[in-house]
């Protein structure tokens, strides 16, 4: 005979974070969508359902079509700069206020919508929008606040070429911001894992080894993810309701917390 799953509610979810020392959040695309932001996977409106992400998600592709790509993250950057925080930024933020030192916020997302929402030390594994590079070693004249007019611009001098100043696929995610975010997957009482497909690593690989060191992992999502199988307790839901639910109201509307491990 199978044992039955244990039964989780959210009152559940809520009770673990309530008793919870420290949290931890690895937040993903979901967060943003109900502000505007395109996710990059869901079927329709996902980003790379209209573009192969090795073409404007990696430095070969940038290399290959460096005023494409450059237009492309131009083009976010408007439509971001436009947008708000919503609920589930707000409710991250307003928790870390009212538990000071207590969560670990770790981000996917280069959007800058947590750090809007009031969020701090806010650990961002792929990087920042806001935040442009160099692509290639900088020559003495490489002076970002001397650049040519082009799309990308570009150093007079070299022509190196000013890049976005986020993770591309098969690069390195900055060692002391993933170093420290695994610590805190390591550390904490509770991960919640929320908006997030679950498919990129390392940061996917967060979920594993809370698990593997005896952490409490909460997925929560709109859809089924790869990181469902890793969690004790699944919510389906809008982030936008489900954060606010788990860590400040009283409030479960909208959610259907069904599948439990
Ligand atoms: C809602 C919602 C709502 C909707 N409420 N939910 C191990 C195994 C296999 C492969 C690898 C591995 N280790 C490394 C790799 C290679 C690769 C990788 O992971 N590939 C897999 C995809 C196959 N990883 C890398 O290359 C990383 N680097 C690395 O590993 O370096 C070491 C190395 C170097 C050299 C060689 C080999 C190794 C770098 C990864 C960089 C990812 N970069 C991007 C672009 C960033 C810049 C930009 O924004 O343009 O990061 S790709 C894109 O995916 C972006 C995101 O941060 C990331 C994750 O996406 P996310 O957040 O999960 O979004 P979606 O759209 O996938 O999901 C949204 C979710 O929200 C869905 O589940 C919805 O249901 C849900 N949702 N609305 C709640 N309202």
């Amino acid at each position: 005979m199978t044992a039955s799953p244990p039964e989780t509610t959210l009152d559940t979810v809520r009770t673990w974070v309530a008793q919870a020392e420290r949290l931890c959040v690895l937040t993903g695309a979901g967060v943003s969508a109900a502000s505007g932001v395109p996710t990059f996977r869901d079927a329709q409106t996902g980003y790379w359902a209209q573009f192969r992400a090795e073409d404007m998600a990696s430095a070969a592709g940038f290399r290959a079509n460096p005023g494409r790509v450059w237009q492309w993250y131009q083009h976010r950057k408007a439509l971001i700069a436009a947008v708000q925080p919503n609920a589930a930024h707000h409710a991250l933020a307003q928790w870390s206020l009212q538990h000071p030192g207590a969560m670990t916020l770790v981000t996917q997302n280069v959007d800058g919508l947590h750090q809007r929402a009031g969020s701090t030390d806010v650990l961002c594994l792929h990087g920042d929008l806001w935040q442009d590079r160099w692509l290639n070693p900088t020559c003495p004249q490489c002076n970002a606040d001397v650049l040519t007019d082009g799309e990308p611009p570009a150093c007079p001098c070299c022509g190196n070429l000013r890049r976005p100043g986020v993770v591309w696929f098969g690069e390195m995610l900055p060692g002391r911001v993933l170093a420290n975010a695994q610590a805190a997957a390591e550390a904490c009482d509770v991960l919640l894992v929320v908006g997030t497909a679950g498919v990129v690593y390392p940061a996917a690989g967060l979920a594993q080894l809370a698990r593997r060191c005896g952490r409490r992992v909460v997925v929560l999502n709109t859809a089924a993810t790869d990181l469902d199988s890793v969690a004790d307790a699944v919510l389906r839901g809008p982030a936008t309701s489900s954060l606010p639910a788990v860590l400040l109201s009283d409030e479960g509307e909208g959610l259907q917390p069904a599948v439990w491990y």
